[in-house]
C-alpha cells in the first residue's frame, strides 16, 4: 500500500480523555475514531489488525472442531423471557420496539439465540456434541464506558456455545476450548494467564478468565509462585486453617465494656488499645430476604462473591439500618455474635481467635474476651474473605503474588441453565429425554488488539508482533525525489508484494524524521530505510521495531532476508 494514498490520520498529541496507553495509541496511530460514548469506528489500519485477530480465532476454533455460524444482533424479547433473563437485566440491556410495537434487544450475548436454534434441530445423542461459534457485534450499555475499545458499549466478540450429552462430554468440550484459547492468545503474541473465575450472573458451575497481564488491567488476579494455580481475586480460595487446641483455662471471662460512640474497627482498636486482629467484625447481610450475620476478623474484608456462592442465594445485600436494629437490638457499629437474632456464618479467619473483642448488640457497648462455642454458636465456618498477599497458595501452600490483568477471554461451564429453561432436550442411548449440557466461550476481539498494545509499546508508539501487525514491512525512502532511491523503492515494493509480504511504501514527500516517527508510532515490525550513501555501497538498513536493532543488508539480498524474517516471525502454526 502506498502511504500517500492511505486513509491513515496519525497524530502527535495525546488525546486528553484517553487514560490508558492502548486508547491513546489507537487514536494517535489512526486505528480508531470515537463516534459517541463507548462506540468506535475502526479505520483501515485498525481494521486490518481486527481481521488478523479474527483470522487466528477462526483457524483455532475450526481446528478445535467448532463450526462458524452468524446470528442476528437483534433479538426478540420472547426468548429472553423464556430464559428468565428479560427481567434480570437492567439498563445494560439495550431494549427497543419495532414498528409493530414488539419488544427487542440488541444482543449482549447469544445463549438464548443459539439454544433456540439447537433445540429445534437436535433430537438425539447421535447429533451431539456440537460446538457452534460466531464473530458478532454485541451491545452492552455500560454505565461508564472508558479505556477506548477496552471497555466500550458496542464491540465484536467471538462467542461459542457447546452442547454435550453429559458432564464428561462437557468437560471435553471445555478442555478443547481451553486449549484453543491458549493457542489463540499465544499466536497473538500475548503474555496471559488462565485464572479460575466466578461464573457471575449467568450461573453455571465453573469458569476461567484469560487475563493479559498489564498494570492497566481492571481485573485483579492471584497466582502461585510455584504451581500453576491462578484465580481472579474475587474467586481466589483460602485454605481452612488447622484448629489449635485451647485449654479452658486460657479462655478469659466475658466482660462488657462501655464504648460510647465507638463503632468502626479503628475506633474500637484505639479505644480498647487492641489490634484489628483481636477484633471481630459482624456484618449483617440479607440473602434472598433473610438476614444472616457474617463474622470476620477485623483486619480482613468480606468477599461478597464468595459469600453469595457459599450461600447459594440469588440476591445478597448489606442489611439496612432498620434490619440491623431488628437483628442486633442496636444501631450499626455494635453488632456481635452474642444474642444476635440471626444465624451466624464465621469466616475461616475466626477459627483460631480467642478472647476477642466484638460488638455487644447493645448501643455504646462492646464485649471483651469473647470465645466461639462458649459464648455463641456458629452455624458454619466458610471461606468468605478477600485473599491477601500474606496468604499462601490453596493448592501447594507456596507464597502467592497479586497482579492486574485485562480479561480477553472467558470460558464457562453452563450445565443445563439454558437447556432446562428453554427445553433443549435430546433422546439419550436409553431413549430417555435429557437436557443438553452446555458451555459458552467468549473472546473480545477489539480488546485482544488493545491488550496487545498494552503489553507491546514504548515511548515511540506501538510494537506489533508480526502475527497481528497491520502490515509486516514499511519501506522508508529518506528522499523520494532522489531518482535512484525512488527506483529502488518501487522495485523492492513490487517484489515484496509479489512474495506475499504485506508492505507499505512510504512514498510521501516528507522529511525522513517524520517518516521514521510515523513508522514507529503505527508499530510496523520491520522498516527498510533507503538512503543514498548506503545505496551507493549496495546496502539498505533493516530496523526491527521491537529490539530497535538495525541490520545492514545487501540490496540484492534484502528481499529474501525480509521474506525469511516474516515467515520465521509468523512462526509455525
Ligand atoms: C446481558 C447483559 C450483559 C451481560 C450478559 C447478559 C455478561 C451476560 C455473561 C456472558 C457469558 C458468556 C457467551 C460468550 C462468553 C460470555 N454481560 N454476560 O450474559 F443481558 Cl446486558 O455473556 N456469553
Amino acid at each position: 500500500m502506498r502511504y500517500s494514498e492511505m486513509f491513515l490520520p496519525t497524530g502527535r498529541e495525546t488525546p486528553s480523555d484517553a487514560e490508558v496507553i492502548s486508547h491513546q495509541l489507537m487514536l494517535r496511530a489512526g486505528m480508531i475514531r470515537k463516534l459517541t460514548s463507548g462506540i468506535y469506528s475502526y479505520l483501515p489500519l485498525g481494521y486490518r489488525v481486527i481481521k488478523k485477530v479474527e483470522q487466528i480465532v477462526r483457524e483455532e476454533m475450526d481446528r478445535a472442531g467448532a463450526q462458524e455460524v452468524f446470528m442476528p444482533a437483534v433479538q426478540p424479547a420472547e426468548i429472553w423471557m423464556e430464559s428468565g433473563r428479560w427481567k434480570m437485566y437492567g439498563k445494560e440491556l439495550l431494549r427497543f420496539k419495532d414498528r409493530n410495537n414488539r419488544e427487542f434487544c440488541i444482543g449482549p450475548t447469544h445463549e438464548e439465540v443459539i439454544t433456540e436454534i439447537v433445540r429445534n434441530e437436535i433430537q438425539t445423542y447421535r447429533q451431539l456434541p456440537k460446538n457452534l461459534y460466531q464473530i458478532q457485534t454485541k451491545f452492552r450499555d455500560e454505565i461508564r464506558p472508558r479505556f477506548g475499545v477496552m471497555r466500550c458499549r458496542e464491540f465484536g466478540m467471538k462467542d461459542a456455545y457447546s452442547f454435550d450429552v453429559d458432564e464428561r462430554g462437557a468437560e471435553i468440550s471445555y478442555g478443547k476450548m481451553f486449549e484453543a484459547y491458549t493457542r489463540i492468545f499465544s499466536r497473538c503474541g500475548l503474555q496471559f494467564r488462565p485464572v479460575e473465575a466466578d461464573t457471575g450472573s449467568i450461573g453455571g458451575s465453573f469458569s476461567h478468565e484469560f487475563l493479559v497481564t498489564a498494570d492497566s488491567g481492571e481485573d485483579g488476579m492471584v497466582y502461585c509462585t510455584s504451581c500453576d494455580y491462578a484465580a481472579n481475586l474475587e474467586k481466589a480460595e483460602i485454605d481452612r486453617p488447622e484448629k489449635y487446641e485451647v485449654e479452658e483455662s486460657e479462655l478469659l471471662p466475658v466482660e462488657e465494656v462501655y464504648t460510647p460512640d465507638v463503632r468502626t474497627i479503628e475506633e474500637v482498636c484505639q479505644f480498647l488499645d487492641v489490634t484489628a486482629r483481636d477484633v471481630v467484625k459482624t456484618l449483617i447481610f440479607v440473602a434472598d430476604d433473610s438476614p444472616i450475620a457474617v463474622l470476620i476478623r477485623g483486619d480482613v474484608e468480606v468477599n461478597e462473591i464468595k459469600l453469595r456462592n457459599y450461600l447459594g442465594c440469588d440476591s445478597l445485600e448489606l442489611a439496612t439500618d432498620d434490619i440491623v436494629f431488628e437483628v442486633t437490638s442496636s444501631p450499626k457499629g455494635f453488632a456481635g455474635g452474642i444474642g444476635i437474632k440471626s444465624d451466624i456464618i464465621a469466616d475461616y479467619s475466626l477459627i483460631n481467635m480467642k478472647n476477642f473483642v466484638m460488638g455487644a448488640n447493645k448501643e455504646n457497648y462492646h464485649v471483651k474476651n469473647c470465645n466461639m462455642e462458649r459464648d455463641f454458636a456458629v452455624k458454619d465456618f466458610a471461606d468468605v474473605r478477600m485473599i491477601e498477599e500474606t496468604d499462601t497458595c490453596p493448592r501447594c501452600d507456596s507464597p502467592i503474588k497479586f497482579a492486574r490483568g485485562i480479561e480477553v477471554g472467558h470460558v464457562f461451564k453452563l450445565g443445563t441453565k439454558y437447556s432446562k429453561a428453554m427445553k433443549a432436550t435430546f433422546l439419550d442411548k436409553d431413549g430417555k429425554d435429557k437436557y443438553m449440557i452446555m458451555g459458552c466461550y467468549g473472546i473480545g476481539i477489539g480488546r485482544t488488539a488493545a491488550a496487545c498494545i498494552e503489553q507491546n509499546h514504548d515511548n515511540d508508539g506501538i510494537i506489533w508482533p508480526l502475527s497481528i501487525a497491520p502490515y509486516h514491512v514499511i519501506i522508508t525512502p529518506v528522499n523520494i525525489n532522489d531518482e535512484k532511491i525512488a527506483t529502488v523503492a518501487e522495485k523492492l515494493y513490487a517484489d515484496l508484494e509479489k512474495r506475499g509480504v504485506e508492505v507499505i511504501l512510504d512514498d510521501r514527500d516528507e522529511r525522513a524524521g517524520v517518516k521514521f516517527k510515523d513508522a514507529d508510532l503505527i508499530g510496523i515490525p520491520l522498516r527498510i530505510t533507503l538512503g543514498s550513501k548506503k545505496l551507493s555501497e549496495g546496502k539498505v538498513e533493516v530496523k526491527f521495531r521491537k529490539s530497535k536493532d538495525v541490520d545492514e543488508v545487501a540490496l540484492y539480498n534484502v528481499e529474501d532476508f525480509i521474506v525469511k524474517t516474516v515467515h520465521e516471525g509468523l512462526g509455525e502454526r
